[in-house]
């Protein structure tokens, strides 16, 4: 079968490589990406792109209807700092974006969707260190608990009316292909630009917040492999827990030093991004993902690094 997939979010920091991957794996003629606003001129999607807004079911619906997706990958989202600032936006876009592509996805027999959870989902009560799976879940962030309330969604969607919804809970994200758009880990991503061009960034979380990450590499190739996994095989249908590596600022600037030893960080005082890294776990179990799908990340603290300042410095 010839798959059409449609990408919602696709100008967004995963959006952009995915896009891209799957432009190589499928066809870029098979791919539509689709998001709220026109690309800006640094990203040049290879797909037909289309305006769709997320929280317009009406804007949804005409995407479906036009295109008959086999997958759809919702990645519209609002992240954890900046749904602090805009609480009740972030709720709409969080939640109606994912109820309207669920159902659209059930009218127009959609095979497979996928759509991103979060370490967010964990709060203070949470166990930091090896996060489990099932635990006790009280996230205090606008993000974090609408992507709780959206991994309910997904597996009562799943149980209730047999949609194939499947989900991962990611950790911080770094690529160099694409920027981060107002989350928590954020830093982990300026800190390599800013590295680059002034040897020196100010964190604005504190130099021992440890907090689990994954090279943007390991996360589209685990996201892409979930997709690829047979029905039967998934135990997990709210999102899987997916680990990568954890490390904290200092640690991070202690390997970027090794490169650039001109290269000094700093630390912002009383951001209140520090106050949602300090309810998330520091690392994350992912038996569950490793033993459904095999799943095994490739990018060390070493390794992420190099690649990082390669490739953000042949591409200046
Ligand atoms: C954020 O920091 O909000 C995101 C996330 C961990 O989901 N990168």
């Amino acid at each position: 079968m010839t798959e059409k997939i449609l990408v919602l979010g696709a100008n967004g920091q995963i959006g952009t490589e995915l896009v891209r991957t799957l432009c190589g794996i499928y066809g870029c003629d098979n791919i539509i990406a689709g998001d709220i606003t026109e690309p800006p001129d640094t990203i040049k999607h290879t797909a037909p792109f289309e305006i769709i807004n997320v929280t317009d079911e009406a804007s949804v619906r005409r995407a479906f209807s036009n295109h008959k997706p086999t997958q759809v990958y919702l990645l519209a989202a609002i992240l954890s700092a900046v749904g602090e600032q805009k609480p009740k936006m972030a709720w709409d876009l969080n939640m109606n974006g994912l109820i309207h592509t669920l159902d659209l996805a059930i009218e127009f027999k959609t095979a497979k969707v996928f759509w991103p959870s979060s370490i967010a989902v964990f709060g203070p009560h949470s166990p930091r260190v090896d996060t489990p799976q099932f635990c006790v879940m009280d996230p205090n962030s606008v993000y974090g608990f609408s992507k709780l309330a959206g991994e309910r969604w997904c597996e009562y969607y799943f149980d209730k009316y047999g949609l194939d919804v499947r989900s991962l809970r990611y950790p911080g994200l770094i690529g160099w292909r694409s920027s981060p758009g107002g989350g928590t880990t954020d830093y982990a991503v300026h800190i390599f630009h800013e590295a680059l061009k002034n040897s020196r960034y100010e964190s604005f979380l504190s130099a021992d917040t440890e907090l689990p990450m994954m090279h943007m590499d390991d996360a589209i190739r685990a996201t892409i492999e979930l997709m690829n996994t047979p029905a039967n095989r998934l135990s997990i249908r709210s999102a899987y827990n997916l680990a990568g590596l954890s490390f904290t600022p200092a640690q991070l600037a202690a390997e970027i030093k090794k490169h650039i030893p001109q290269f000094e960080l700093t630390y912002a005082k009383n951001d209140p991004r520090q106050l949602i890294a300090n309810s998330w776990p520091r690392s994350i179990d992912d038996t569950y993902a490793r033993q459904d799908w095999g799943w095994k990340p490739e990018f060390d603290l070493k390794g992420l690094v190099e690649n990082m300042l390669g490739n953000l410095k042949s591409n200046r």
